[in-house]
C-alpha cells in the first residue's frame, strides 16, 4: 500500500493537471470589484472537487474508527483448515480493523447504547479474508430478508429523523416486540456490553457458524471469538450519556491515543470447533444466528493474537473507504447455510457499489489484496489499471490466460466446500429455529447482581422512551418468557402490572457470559487518572503518586481551573496538564485530590471541581484523597463514612489521611482501577 501514500510536500500548489497556481485566495475577476470569471479554471476545479467530496455513508455502521496491525498465528491448524494464514506458528498477516456503532450516522456520538461492529480485513497471501463481526455473539433476526425491516425500525424514525444514535424509540421496540427471535439479542443490547469503556476492552464475535475446510475437503464448523487483553469493561449508563456530550469521540479518541502512545491494543482469536457429525447434537440449530454455543459446552480454543499498532493517515481514504464483505473468504474458510450469512454474502458487495461509486473499489489502496490480482474484469468508474491484451476466457490470443487455477491442482486455490443439498423451494423457517427464549434466559441467569440491575434499568429507560403503551406491554410480555423477576421489575418501572412468568423457563447459566469473569491481563495500562489541583497543592504527593501509577502504565493528568503552572505548597511550580473546564470526570477512570488547605479551599468553591468528584463517585470510580482533600468530598455531599474513608475499599474511596504514604494510596487505587467497577 506504501506506493499509494502521498508524502507531505513543501513545494508549489498545482491544479489537477499539474499546472502551477499563482494565487488560490482571489478568484479571477473583471476589475477588483467586478464579477468572477468563468475562465478561472483553477477556481472552478477547486470548488467542483469540493462539491463532490462526500460519499454516501454506510447504511448501518456509519460511524467508526479503524487501525492497522497484524494477526499472529499460534500453531499450525492444518488438521482443520488449509487457510495459509493459519498454517504455521508465528505467521504474521497484516490486518485493518474497523470498529463502529450501528444506528447513528457518521457524526453521531460514540458512547450510545448500541452494538459495536468489529470488522477485520486480513491481507493474507492467498487473498483478503474479512471477518465482519460484532461485539455481541448473536443477532436480532434469523433471516437476512428481515434486515431492511429491522434497520428501518432501529434507525431514526422517518418523519422527523429522531433519535440519533439510540434505539430508545417506538419503531424499534414495536418491531422487536413483534419479533420474539430478537429477545436474546435484546438482552445483550440492554446489558453493559452495549456501552463499552473502550473498543480495546470489548470482545468480538463472528456470530455465524462458519466452516473450516481442510486440503482434503473435510469440513469442521467454527465460531470465531476475539478476547481483549485488557478485559471486557464498560461504562455505566449515566456516564455514557454524559460522555456523549463531553466527548462525542470518546471511543475513537481512546483507540487513536493508545496507538499513538505505543499502547497497542491486543486481542486473542479463539475458535469453537464442532465436528460435522455433531451438527445436530445441540438443543438449538448451529445455523441460527440468534444462538451461541455456550463455552462450557464447546470450549474456546485460542489460535492467535491480533495487535493494532498503526493509525491511519487519512480517515477518508482508509477508514471510510475500507469495504468489508462477508464473502471475502480464502481457501480453508467457507460458509454454512445460516440464512443470515447467506443474505450478507449478497448485501456487502452490493452496498459498496453505491457507497464507493462503482465496481473498482477493490483497487482503493486500503482494499487492495497483497495477493496477486489477475482477471478479466475491465472498465467501470475509476478504473486505475491499464490492462493490455485480451479480456475474455477462453482465449488463444492471450495464451489462454488468466487460466483456471484449479487446472493444475495445488494449494491456495479456493474450492467451494462440497455439501449435498436437497429440498423443496419453500419460504419456511426450520422448526429448529423456533425457540426464542431459552438462550435469552441463559444470558439473564448468567449475569451477576449488578449486571442484572443494569439490564433492568436499561429496559426501563428504553421502554420508558416508548410512547405507545401497547408496545411497552407487549415487550414486557415477551420478557415474562425470559424471567419473571426481570419482567416484573421492568413492568414496575413502567407503571405496568407484572405479567405472569412463563412456566418451565431454564435455570441453566453460562458463567463465561458474565463480564465479571472477563477480566484481562493488562493491569491498569492506559487507565486515566485525574488529579484535581490548585495553588497550594501538595506537589510531593502528586509526584509520588504519579510515579507509582505511570510505572504501571496509567496516565496521570493534573487538572486545575486554568492551564499553565500552579504554585505548589512548597513554593515550586506544578505543571497543569488540562484546564478543568475542558474536561469532565467521565473522561477519567479515577480521581485524586491531594492535600493543601488553600488548594482544597479553592477547589471546594469551584462547582466544576465539586461536580467532578460527585460524578466520579456516583459512577463508581475510585477516588483517592489526602488530608484536606476530604473537604471536597464533603462539599460534593458524599456520604460521611465514605468521606472518612471508613467504607473503603468497597466504595473505592482511599483516604491518604494520617500516615498513609502516597505510594500505598496509589497501590490501593491501582488495585481498584484494575478491578474496574
Ligand atoms: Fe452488517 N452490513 N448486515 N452485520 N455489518 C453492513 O455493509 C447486513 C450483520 C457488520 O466497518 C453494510 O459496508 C445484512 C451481522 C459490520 O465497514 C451492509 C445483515 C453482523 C459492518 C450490511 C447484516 C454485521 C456491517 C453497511 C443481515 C455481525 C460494518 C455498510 C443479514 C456478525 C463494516 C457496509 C465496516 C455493515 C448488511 C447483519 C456486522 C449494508 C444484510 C449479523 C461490523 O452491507
Amino acid at each position: 500500500m506504501a506506493q499509494f501514500r502521498a508524502a507531505p510536500r513543501h513545494d508549489a500548489l498545482t491544479t489537477d493537471q499539474g499546472v502551477r497556481v499563482d494565487d488560490t485566495d482571489n478568484a479571477l475577476r473583471a476589475g477588483t470589484r467586478g464579477p468572477t470569471l468563468l475562465e478561472d479554471f483553477h477556481n472552478r476545479e477547486k470548488i467542483t472537487h469540493f462539491d463532490h467530496e462526500r460519499i454516501p455513508e454506510r447504511v448501518v455502521h456509519a460511524r467508526g474508527a479503524g487501525a492497522y496491525g497484524y494477526f499472529e498465528n499460534y500453531e499450525p491448524l492444518g488438521e482443520y483448515t488449509c487457510a495459509d494464514f493459519l498454517a504455521e506458528a508465528g505467521r504474521r498477516t497484516p490486518v485493518f480493523v474497523r470498529f463502529s456503532t450501528v444506528q447513528g450516522p457518521r457524526g453521531s456520538a460514540d458512547t450510545v447504547r448500541d452494538v459495536r461492529g468489529f470488522a477485520t480485513k486480513f491481507y493474507t497471501r492467498e487473498g483478503n479474508y474479512d471477518l465482519v463481526g460484532n461485539n455481541m455473539p448473536v443477532f436480532f433476526i434469523q433471516d437476512a430478508i428481515k434486515f431492511p425491516d429491522f434497520v428501518h425500525a432501529v434507525k431514526m424514525e422517518p418523519h422527523n429523523e429522531m433519535p440519533t444514535g439510540a434505539s430508545a424509540h417506538d419503531t424499534f421496540w414495536d418491531f422487536c416486540s413483534l419479533q420474539p427471535e430478537s429477545t436474546h439479542m435484546l438482552m445483550w443490547l440492554m446489558s453493559d456490553r452495549a456501552i463499552p469503556r473502550s473498543f480495546r476492552m470489548m470482545q468480538g464475535f463472528g456470530v455465524h457458524t462458519f466452516r473450516f475446510v481442510t486440503a482434503e475437503g473435510r469440513g469442521t464448523f467454527v465460531k470465531f471469538h476475539w478476547k481483549p487483553k485488557l478485559g471486557v469493561n464498560s461504562l455505566v449508563w449515566d456516564e455514557a450519556q454524559i460522555a456523549a456530550g463531553r466527548d462525542p469521540d470518546f471511543n475513537r479518541r481512546d483507540l487513536w491515543e493508545a496507538i499513538e502512545a505505543g499502547e497497542y491494543p491486543e486481542w486473542e482469536l479463539g475458535v469453537q470447533l464442532v465436528p460435522e457429525e455433531d451438527e445436530f447434537s445441540f438443543d438449538f440449530d448451529l445455523l441460527d444466528a440468534t444462538k451461541i454455543i455456550p463455552e462450557e459446552q464447546v470450549p474456546v480454543r485460542p489460535i492467535g493474537r491480533l495487535v493494532l499498532n498503526r493509525n491511519p493517515q487519512n480517515f477518508f481514504a482508509e477508514t471510510e473507504q475500507v469495504a468489508f464483505h462477508t464473502a471475502n473468504v480464502v481457501p480453508g474458510i467457507d460458509f454454512t447455510n445460516d440464512p443470515l450469512l447467506q443474505g450478507r454474502n449478497f448485501s456487502y458487495l452490493d452496498t459498496q457499489l453505491i457507497r464507493l461509486g462503482g465496481p473498482n473499489f477493490s483497487q482503493l489502496p486500503v482494499n487492495r489484496p497483497l495477493a496477486d490480482v489477475n482477471h478479466n474484469h475491465r472498465d467501470g468508474f475509476g478504473q486505475q489499471v491499464i490492462h493490455p491484451g485480451t479480456n475474455y476466457f477462453p482465449n488463444s490470443l492471450g495464451g489462454g490466460c488468466p487460466a483456471h487455477a484449479g487446472a493444475g491442482g495445488g494449494a491456495g486455490v479456493f474450492r467451494h466446500y462440497a455439501q449435498r443439498v436437497d429440498g423443496e423451494k419453500i419460504r419456511v423457517r426450520s422448526e429448529s429455529f423456533q425457540d426464542h427464549y431459552s438462550q435469552a434466559a441463559l444470558f439473564w441467569n448468567s449475569m451477576s447482581d449488578w449486571e442484572q440491575r443494569h439490564i433492568v434499568e436499561a429496559f426501563r429507560f428504553e421502554l420508558g422512551k416508548v410512547e405507545s403503551v401497547p408496545v411497552r406491554e407487549r415487550m414486557v410480555g415477551n420478557l415474562a418468557q425470559v424471567n419473571g423477576e426481570l419482567a416484573a421489575q421492568v413492568a414496575d418501572g413502567l407503571g405496568l402490572p407484572a405479567p405472569a412468568a412463563a412456566e418451565g423457563i431454564t435455570t441453566a447459566a453460562s458463567p463465561a457470559l458474565s463480564q465479571e469473569n472477563l477480566t484481562g491481563t493488562g493491569g491498569i495500562r492506559t487507565r486515566k487518572v485525574a488529579v484535581l489541583a490548585a495553588d497550594g497543592t501538595d506537589a510531593s504527593q502528586v509526584t509520588a503518586l504519579r510515579e507509582r501509577l505511570t510505572d504501571q502504565g496509567a496516565i496521570v493528568e493534573v487538572l486545575a481551573a486554568k492551564a499553565g503552572r500552579l504554585r505548589a505548597a512548597d513554593g515550586n511550580g506544578l505543571e497543569v496538564d488540562r484546564a478543568l473546564p475542558t474536561m469532565a470526570s467521565v473522561l477519567y477512570d479515577a480521581v485524586v485530590v491531594p492535600d493543601g488547605k488553600e488548594a482544597v479551599g479553592e477547589l471546594s468553591a469551584d462547582p466544576a471541581a465539586v461536580r467532578f468528584v460527585e460524578e466520579a463517585y456516583r459512577h463508581g470510580k475510585p477516588l483517592a484523597v489526602f488530608g484536606e482533600g476530604t473537604r471536597l468530598l464533603t462539599e460534593a455531599k458524599l456520604p460521611e463514612d465514605v468521606v472518612l474513608g471508613e467504607s473503603a475499599p468497597s466504595y473505592g474511596v482511599f483516604s491518604g489521611n494520617g500516615t498513609a504514604e502516597p505510594a500505598d494510596v496509589a497501590d490501593a487505587l491501582a488495585a481498584a482501577l484494575e478491578r474496574h467497577r
